[in-house]
């Protein structure tokens, strides 16, 4: 049985300060937790920059530049940067951070959406900063775009020379899956492709045990022997999706950017916590967890030396 990659997503763009103590949104607390999710076991970290005064999700190389190089030199981790920036922006927004740090892996998303947290607005009275309540009410008018002009943009800009960035392809419903397919054969990625099913979020498929199985099934009659694939769920279903995945032979994604919590109605003290949970579930069912270089391998990455951080 192969090993089991854990992922920590840190921060995410669509959570934010008023949610959680624990969400890291300056650069020194970004790169402290993801230095500590690695040294907890996550293999991979997936990462998005905040603005380093008001901790409003930033797409900005500059931004990213605050912690990046601290993540590279504390950590033998894959550093993922996502092209998912915010919900509210295009690709081509998108992108100037992995173009300018070429990482070993980028996230890309892999379908047009209704990608939402609009109604978690109404459960708060007060914020920390000026611009959450007016971002988080926006999404509910607001189409997260990834047309195939955008993927294959990404694909041929990123995925190929100089950069030769894996992606980890985000889908959020089963149609993705058909999205990617479409792309594969058009030749825009590499096999092993790495397919991160991500349920839960509004606008997408739920997170529950029946679609993971239906997502996995599909992706395996689409895909063959030629993917590996992980799974997010998103909020309280965190743990339940990644224990379920692993025990399917999939891998794992935790993370401050997926879900707050810890336990029910308990949030999350930070994102290492998340990674020594979902870590010792993994031991206890009987799985050996990847190092980076483990998971370099299985993913087929080009490695750490090639990057520009
Ligand atoms: N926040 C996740 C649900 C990306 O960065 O490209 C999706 C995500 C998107 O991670
Ligand atoms: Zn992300």
């Amino acid at each position: 049985m192969s090993k089991t990659i854990i992922t920590c997503a840190i921060t995410g763009a669509v959570h934010t300060p008023t949610m959680s103590e624990a969400l890291p949104v300056t650069p020194n607390d970004i790169a402290d937790q993801a230095i500590a999710a690695a040294e907890a076991g996550a293999a991979i970290i997936h990462l998005h920059a905040r603005h380093p005064e008001t901790g409003a999700p930033s797409v900005d190389p500059a931004h990213f530049d605050l912690f990046l190089p601290r993540i590279r030199q504390a950590t033998d981790a894959v550093i993922n940067i996502s092209t998912g920036g915010n919900p509210v922006m295009t690709v081509a927004e998108r992108i100037p951070a992995a173009q300018r740090f070429s990482p070993e892996m980028c996230s890309l998303n892999m379908g047009s959406m209704n990608f939402s947290i609009h109604p978690l607005a109404d459960r708060y009275d007060t914020w920390k900063e000026d611009w959450e309540e007016g971002y988080i009410r926006s999404m509910e008018g607001n189409i997260f775009r990834n047309t195939f002009a955008d993927i294959r943009m990404v694909a041929e800009d990123l995925g190929s020379d100089p950069h030769n960035v894996k992606f980890e392809h985000e889908c959020y419903d089963v149609g993705h899956l058909y999205n990617l397919k479409f792309c594969l054969d058009q030749g825009y990625f590499k096999a092993p492709i790495f397919v991160q099913f991500v349920m839960g979020i509004l606008g997408g498929i739920s997170a529950e045990i029946d679609n993971l199985m239906f997502l996995k099934k599909t992706a395996d009659k689409l895909f063959g022997d030629a993917y590996q694939w992980s799974a997010i769920g998103a909020g309280a279903q965190q743990m339940r999706i990644a224990a379920t995945a692993a025990m399917m032979g999939g891998h794992v994604r935790v993370g401050l950017e997926d879900s707050l919590f810890i336990a029910k109605g308990e949030k999350a003290k930070s994102n290492a916590e998340q990674v020594e949970k979902i870590a010792q579930i993994l031991r206890l069912q009987g799985h050996e967890i990847a190092t980076p270089d483990e998971a370099r391998k299985i993913l087929g990455l080009k490695g750490a030396d090639r990057v520009a951080i």
